[in-house]
């Protein structure tokens, strides 16, 4: 196993370099953030899923844009900084850690961030969320409860917002402690109170990443992405794939209190992100990249089979039930040809219909590049737009020497139509050494390629997820 980069110096960059122009109409703020080991890993066979979370936020004013980085100070930030070594050991996994941390969080909130009544959560799907402030990045607080209000011990890293009420909607698996079969659903209000928390069980425990939430239904995806205690207490991750589960589609009424949840069944799949989902009446749809098989090398195939590049290619596929009908099982149909992971949609339109999601493709039909030989998958190397109305796409191709990473919607103003705006998305330029680009590119003319480029003078850390805020909701400088 070849040893995870890290990158670890926190940024203050004023004035980054632009190719192009910065159109006048993207204010705001651009936040990402990923993983980025603050010490070399315990165990060299750790996975990049575990190293800390690092913010970065370019800040669009004026046709200009400053970068800063900041990690989150974590409970585990902080107790690895004062012993100047990495103390926690194997991801997802207490059993490898140094003696007497069990009071200190685990969580390494470095999969998501979200801005939400006033504050940055950086979130981690194994603990509770931790705040930010969006203009400094200095962690507020290091184990948000919601005023001691949040009973699950996990808070997911994909919450969705309601636009009309304000309201994040937001769950938590293995939500009363290691390996426990309880989910919470939980709603935070606009002004960040905690106003419900209820409670179902789910099949199996596993993975439960990513889940739907419609203006009538609330819908998981459970994946044979299994949890692993054995596993765990042999020294290695959280969970292993096992082949011989089926998926389950469970589906409730929002508003209910989770009593009414049905699962339906459906063949070994692997799914993580949603694009968007929508009800109309009895009927819940739900659009997620999903694949035949596991999706990730390094959480290992429990039955022994190797791991499967063409099985684990994503492709945006509909998932659906009719409440109103004795089905047992989940339908589904591919909606687009195209291999990627990591969709999005314009985050206006979460949880109600909507038309257009975003994605990092394959371009198949360019060979891959020499740089790329030796890892598991070809790097995304394209931008998709989705019409969910015409069934067409229109692709930017950035060539075979950039690794595109997950893109995020920036409407052009508030009240502008639906994907009407730009997309932002990092691209690691693999034959410059060690430089990244980010790039800026027009929804209305995906295929023109980039309106501007900010171009680093360094390689960044690789991102999980992205979120914009627009100028008008980011809080007044101080
Ligand atoms: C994902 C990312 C994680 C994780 C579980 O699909 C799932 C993404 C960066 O950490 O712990
Ligand atoms: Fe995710």
């Amino acid at each position: 196993m070849p040893a995870i980069p890290t990158f670890r110096a926190e940024i203050d960059l004023v004035d980054c370099e632009v190719d192009g122009r910065i159109p006048d109409d993207l204010n705001g703020a651009f936040y990402r953030v990923g993983p980025d080991f603050q010490y070399p890993p315990k165990f060299p066979q750790n996975i990049p899923f575990d190293g800390e979370g690092h913010v970065s936020m370019f800040r669009f004013s004026a046709g200009r844009v400053d970068l800063k980085s900041r990690y989150v100070r974590t409970q585990r930030f902080k107790a690895q900084r004062r012993a100047g070594r990495a103390v926690f050991g194997m991801y997802r996994n207490p059993f490898t850690d140094d003696a007497g941390l069990e009071s200190v969080s685990r969580g390494t909130a470095n999969t998501t961030v979200l801005y939400h009544a006033g504050r940055l959560l950086a979130l981690k799907e194994d603990s509770p969320p931790v705040a930010m402030d969006a203009l400094t990045l200095e962690t507020i607080d290091d184990y948000v409860t919601f005023g001691g209000k949040l009973s699950s011990r996990t808070f997911t890293a994909h919450p969705k917002i309601d636009p009309e009420t304000g309201e994040l909607i937001a769950f938590g698996y293995e939500a009363k402690g290691l390996g426990s079969n309880d989910v919470a659903i939980i709603t935070i209000d606009r002004d960040g109170n905690l106003t419900r928390e209820s409670w179902i069980k789910v099949p199996y425990v596993g993975m439960l990443h990513d889940f739907a939430v419609t203006q009538r239904h609330i819908a998981f995806l459970a994946i044979p992405m299994a949890f692993n205690l054995a596993q765990m207490k042999a020294g290695g991750v959280h969970f292993a794939w096992d082949s011989t589960l089926p998926s389950w589609f469970g589906v409730m009424r929002r508003h209910g209190d989770g009593s009414d949840l049905r699962w339906y069944k459906g063949p070994e799949r692997c799914a993580t992100h949603v694009m968007g989902a929508w009800s109309d009446g009895d009927k819940c749809y739900v659009d997620m990249d999903m694949a035949k098989k596991n999706q990730f090398p390094f959480f290992p195939n429990l039955h022994g089979e190797p791991f499967d590049p063409v099985g684990a290619a994503g492709v945006v596929t509909r998932l659906s039930v009719d409440l109103s009908k004795k089905s047992d099982a989940y339908d589904m149909k591919v909606l687009f040809p195209d291999n990627g992971v990591l969709p999005r949609q314009d985050d206006r339109y979460q949880t109600i219909p909507y038309r257009y999601g975003f994605m990092p493709t394959v371009d198949l039909s360019v060979p891959p590049h020499p740089a790329v030989t030796g890892r598991p998958f070809r790097p995304n190397n394209c931008y998709t737009k989705f019409d969910h109305a015409t069934g067409r796409t229109q692709t930017c191709r950035a060539g075979n020497t950039v690794a595109l990473q997950e893109c995020c919607f920036a409407p052009k103003r508030p009240d502008a139509p639906e994907g009407d705006g730009y997309i932002l998305g990092m691209a690691e330029q693999m034959l410059e050494c060690n430089r990244s680009d980010l790039l800026i590119l027009d929804t209305a003319d995906l295929e023109a390629g980039p309106v501007a480029t900010v171009r680093l003078p360094f390689r960044i850390y690789g991102q999980v997820h992205g979120w914009w805020v627009s100028a008008n909701d980011l809080p007044a400088a101080a």
